[in-house]
């Protein structure tokens, strides 16, 4: 595969006018006046005061101390890609939009990756939702699926998000914690406000701290709609499906990672496209027919449910290939404005709340982050088609309107621009039938909050739910009051009994049979709070295999990091005969060696060493293969960081793998004793080691691994 697939598309051609590239060209100023010197300002003399004349330098500095834009109030800590969408097979009976009818078209899209909670420059584990946002570019117009990598929200009205991001963002006293949702405020709301739970335990789960971009799933969230070419509605839920499949790090890598690479995300999807391994999902939808709209335990227009897949399956019915890395973080990946009310003909908004006051957010956000209204104009915003309407002016206008009318209806111009109909392409919003009251209000049917939560947490495996359990633990153990972490204790014994007696214990509190205050979060003032309590929780399924990473796929070993423990001296034939096997399907090895530079194998070839030792840690791989060689093993076993890399594989569930002397070295450390464990293989044949590496983790060394001092 070439890097970067620049194989041209519409938006790529599109961009391109755009690009600038500096070879054998001139420096200029922005007035395209060449320049002799940009290292010294003009003096009065050689070592004189600075002269207000020197118009270089003070265009130099001014463009720099304007260098920065606002950050995004959530999702400032983003990584984006290029890419296309093709389609398997049409859904036009469900809808009309050309991407989801046409399937000779590769559609052009960015997508953008991101965390919640941190800043700009936090670390990439932080434990948070994940942001998958995708701008489609349709001939039709941009579409945007704003979407995250859980299948729920933690809100169900917009209403509350202000109050749901105070919570999380570091406390406004101190500004600490960063990054992260173990502390009191975002703990006093959660407990508080019970709709949160159901997110708030996938938060809990490993979906938190993915292993990679690349390995994680996305949802629109919402109920979304689909609209065919005769006006008919079925509801939809959007889904993407990793092809590597969905894994994560346990939470001790997680911490690490976040000292040893803090870009560990941003690194891994920039490295995975320019070593030409595009990463890939495919799409799914998940339809309802409108007349099935009230058949379900829970209201299709809460975003904190999702529909299990068992009950409606995902119909997957197109792939998304990401193959070229942005050319500029800030002109692209910063810049980039995703709008939950870019739409398209064939797909519509539904009624839910969240996404209603989503349409008025997203767009009243880049005005003060981006600084225009014009920033559909900044080139990764623009259309693919071209844009023509009466909307004049404002800051950086870059675009040169003619003629003499800019209003509508106009006799002046011709009448143009003029409207155009639906047959011809024209949006026309789904006409559902509205007789309400107007009311400040929330839906009854949006009053269960356990039940989804209890659903999730019935459907994962035990080691899943041991990290849940750890997880919950570590964070109410960040809280400092005990009656935020009481509180948030019988919330979860509300999910289930078991898991909040687990957290009490690791918390040293007792799970309180009542709590002090009803749950008032959704009721306004006016309203009786104690009529309005969540019921006890509903078991309407007992368990969704889609709900846990243990039924995910474990057939690759693409792009698996596997680090090769080696010094001069090492066996060529052991480290050959298993690389040659493994990097065929992709594994990439990368060799540790005591010190920068070169290392020589027994057979006197020179190696490029990948990393010193002391430049990396263990949690940055996937895999340690360790070559014999008398002389190699000799030497690695004086370096003392060999023992806590070996040790920390181990303990985070990793596979092992030695040859001949190589196994001296596995005496030094804990897994001296655990040499028949599943996943640690001496003198194995590669296949065996390929299919341990593509199981991702050894999760029934769980309780071993605990015991690992490291
Ligand atoms: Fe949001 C950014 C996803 C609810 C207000 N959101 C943002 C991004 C993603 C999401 C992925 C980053 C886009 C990018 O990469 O530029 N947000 C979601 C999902 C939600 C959700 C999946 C619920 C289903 N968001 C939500 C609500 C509101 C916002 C209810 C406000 C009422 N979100 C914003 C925002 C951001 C944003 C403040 C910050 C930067 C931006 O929009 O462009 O307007």
């Amino acid at each position: 595969m070439a890097k970067n697939d620049n194989t041209e598309n519409k938006k790529t051609k599109d961009l391109k006018q755009f690009e600038k590239n500096a070879e054998n060209k001139a420096m200029t100023t922005n007035q395209g006046l060449k320049v002799n010197d940009t290292n010294n300002s003009l003096k009065a003399g050689e070592r004189g005061s600075t002269l207000l004349e020197d118009f270089l330098l003070r265009e130099k500095i001014t463009h720099f101390d304007h260098e920065r834009i606002p950050e995004r109030i959530v999702h400032a800590r983003g990584s984006g890609a290029h890419g296309y969408f093709e389609l398997y097979n049409s859904i036009e009976k469900y809808s009309k939009a050309g991407i989801f009818t046409d399937t000779e078209r590769k559609t052009p899209v960015f997508v953008r990756f991101s965390t919640v909670a941190g800043s700009k420059g936090s670390a990439d584990l932080a434990r948070d939702v994940r942001g998958f946002a995708v701008k489609f570019y349709t001939e039709e117009g941009t579409w945007d699926l704003v979407g995250n990598n859980m299948p729920v929200f933690f809100i169900q009205d917009a209403m509350k998000f202000p109050d749901l991001v105070h919570a999380v963002k570091p406390e406004p006293n101190k500004d600490i914690p960063q990054a992260a949702s173990a502390h009191d405020t975002f703990y006093d709301f959660v407990s508080r406000t019970t709709e949160t739970l159901h997110n708030q335990i996938w938060a809990m789960s490993d979906r938190a701290i993915p292993r990679s971009f690349r390995m994680m799933e996305g949802f629109g969230i919402h109920t979304f709609r689909l609209i065919n070419d005769k006006g008919e509605s079925h509801f939809v839920k959007f889904h993407w499906k990793p092809k590597l499949g969905v894994h994560s790090v346990t939470w001790d890598e997680a911490v690490k990672i976040n000292g040893a690479d803090s870009d560990f995300h941003r690194r891994d999807l920039w490295d995975a496209i320019e070593s030409g391994h595009y990463p890939e999902w495919e799409f799914g939808i998940q339809v309802v027919p409108q007349e099935d709209e009230h058949k379900f335990d829970f209201d299709l227009l809460d975003p904190t449910k999702l529909i299990p897949e068992k009950m409606v399956p995902v119909e997957i019915i197109g792939k998304m290939t990401l193959n070229r890395n942005p050319e500029n973080f800030f002109a692209e990946t910063e810049q980039v404005a995703f709008l939950p009310g870019h739409i398209v003909p064939g797909i519509d908004f539904t009624n839910d709340p969240l996404l209603q006051g989503r349409l008025f957010s997203y767009r009243d956000t880049q005005l003060s982050r981006l600084g225009s209204p014009n920033f559909h104009q900044i080139p990764i915003n623009r259309p693919l088609g071209e844009v023509y309407n009466n909307q004049r002016d404002g800051h950086m206008q870059m675009d040169i309107p003619k003629g003499q009318t800019a209003y509508f209806p106009n006799s002046l111009g011709g009448g143009c621009p003029h409207l155009s109909k639906m047959a011809e392409g024209a949006f026309h919003s789904y006409e559902e039938r509205i007789d309400a009251k107007k009311i400040r209000t929330r839906s009854e049917s949006f009053n269960d909050h356990f039940s989804q939560p209890a659903l999730f947490y019935r459907s994962l495996a035990n080691w899943e739910k041991e990290h849940v359990a750890d997880a919950y633990i570590f964070e109410l153990g960040k809280c400092y009051y005990t009656h935020i972490k009481e509180r948030m204790l019988w919330a979860v014994s509300q999910i289930d009994t078991a898991l909040a007696q687990k957290v009490a214990k690791g918390l040293g509190l007792r799970v309180p049979d009542t709590i002090d205050q009803p749950i008032n979060q959704a009721i306004g003032a006016d309203a009786d709070v104690t009529q309005h309590q969540p019921p006890a929780k509903k078991n309407y399924l007992e368990s969704d295999p889609a709900l846990s990473q243990a039924n995910t796929r474990f057939n690759s070993i693409a792009t698996r990091q596997i680090a090769v423990l080696a010094a001069d001296g090492f066996s060529m034939s052991d480290y050959q005969n298993i690389k040659t096997i493994l990097e065929k399907e992709g594994a990439m090895f990368k060799i540790v060696a005591p010190h920068g530079g070169k290392i020589n194998c027994d057979q006197n070839m020179e190696h490029n060493v990948d990393a010193a030792i002391m430049t990396t840690e263990s949690v940055l791989y996937d895999a340690i293969y360790i070559p014999g060689g008398k002389a190699s093993i000799e030497t690695l076993r004086g370096v003392s960081k060999y023992k806590k890399f070996i040790n920390e594989a181990f303990k985070h569930c990793k596979a092992i793998a030695v040859d001949n002397e190589g196994d001296i070295l596995l005496d030094d450390t804990f897994v001296k004793d655990y040499k028949a464990d599943k996943a640690v293989f001496i003198n194995a044949k590669p296949e065996a080691f390929r299919d341990a590496i593509a199981k991702h983790r050894h999760w029934d060394r769980m309780e071993t691994a605990s015991k690992v001092p490291a």
